[in-house]
């Protein structure tokens, strides 16, 4: 796949903005490829990645200020505590962030690294092409002289599009979207990462802890429906791409809390059987009462168990910092060149 290199142009004379964007067509024949296989399965199965077109993206938004979701709120906590800290010790010229979204934690970074004259390079590397668009400008307008090079791509495929520029790197994967991932695939990923560090860089991920089950089920529930509107824009996104009749509100929003596997599993569980069809894959899909789609799956983590798995992908556990009420983990760690 070609790059569909966008050049957003320089709003200053130190001020340079550039978006490449990875995904376009390529990403249509993976969303295909990936309904056809998730829907013809059973249990049915599709990609969280999914959710986030500009849509669900800004429903993630909002889920970040609801009441019973504190991963967002605990997280800024502890960036606020000690993004000034880890700044210090990584001396990073360049941040990498994975997954941003709207990026509104990344001044706790940004603001230190720019201040001490050091930082050079924001990237922020989201699948969501408005989000990318959106950080850039925005950052762009806050912070005059940080070059930004926005990534519109898929983490798990496109990591190695990320420019190599021999600059001392801080990549920071925050909000516990690793725990949106199996546990295969973060291992998998946790790798790639690791070799792409050089000695001096550092990797910084966001987790959500293990805690009581009705706490987190809450967070996944909440009161005004947000994350189930969410949760039903998975279908939406499949409709507009793919030429489907999947009709949201034949499926109700389920999320609980596994506590064997340690995880949210969020689904879409049929309300009535039915059929949709899905024009662009000419598949008809059949819905039994009560079957449902999982759409999502956030697990949870504990201290010990994050060691082990960083461990496991050649990554020393440099530092953990928590938040007050430990609901959430920030994890420094750097390449381990024992293991
Ligand atoms: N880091 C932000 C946003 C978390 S929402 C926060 O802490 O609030 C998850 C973000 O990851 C979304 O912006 C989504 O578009 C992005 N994302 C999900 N899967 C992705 C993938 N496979 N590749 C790149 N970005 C992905
Ligand atoms: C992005 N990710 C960490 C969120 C989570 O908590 O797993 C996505 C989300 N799903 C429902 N609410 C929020």
């Amino acid at each position: 796949m070609s790059p569909n290199l966008a050049q957003a142009g320089c709003t200053g004379e130190n001020e340079a903005v550039r978006i490449d964007v990875y995904l376009r067509d390529g990403a249509l024949a993976t969303l295909a490829a990936d309904v056809r296989a998730g829907l013809s399965g059973t249990p049915k199965v599709l990609p969280p990645k999914y959710f986030y077109d500009s849509r669900g993206s800004e429903l993630f938004e909002q889920i970040t200020e609801l009441p019973e979701y504190y991963p967002t709120r605990a997280e800024q906590s502890i960036l606020d505590r000690v993004g000034g800290e880890i700044v210090e010790q990584v001396k990073a010229e360049e941040l990498v962030e994975l997954g941003p979204g709207s990026a509104r934690k990344t001044n706790a970074l940004l603001d230190p690294m720019v201040e001490s004259g050091i930082g050079r390079r924001y990237v922020p590397f989201d699948v969501s092409e408005s989000a990318v668009a959106e950080v850039a400008a925005r950052l762009a307008g806050t912070y005059g002289g940080l070059e930004i090079h926005g990534i519109v791509g898929d983490f798990e495929r496109d990591l190695d599009r990320i420019p190599r520029n021999g600059e001392r790197r801080l990549v920071a994967f925050l909000g516990g979207t690793i725990g949106n991932l199996e546990p295969l695939q973060r291992q998998g990923m946790l790798r790639h990462l690791r070799a792409g560090l050089g000695p001096e860089d550092r990797l910084l991920v966001g987790t959500d802890l293990v805690k009581d089950t009705a706490r987190l089920e809450a967070a996944y529930n909440d009161d005004a429906g947000v994350t189930a509107e969410f949760n039903r824009n998975v279908l939406r996104v499949i409709n507009s791409h793919l030429d489907g009749d999947l009709d949201p509100d034949r499926f109700e929003h389920v999320a609980i809390y596994d506590e064997k596997e340690q995880r949210i599993e969020m689904r879409l569980c049929a309300r009535d059987a039915h059929t949709a069809c899905i024009e662009a894959l000419d598949l008809d899909v059949e819905f039994a009462a009560g079957e449902h789609i999982r759409t999502e799956i956030s697990c949870k983590f504990t201290p010990d168990g994050l060691r082990h798995e960083y461990a496991a992908a050649g990554l020393e556990l440099l530092d953990i910092y928590m938040d007050a009420d430990r609901q959430f983990a920030l994890s420094l760690t750097g390449p381990d060149w024992l293991g």
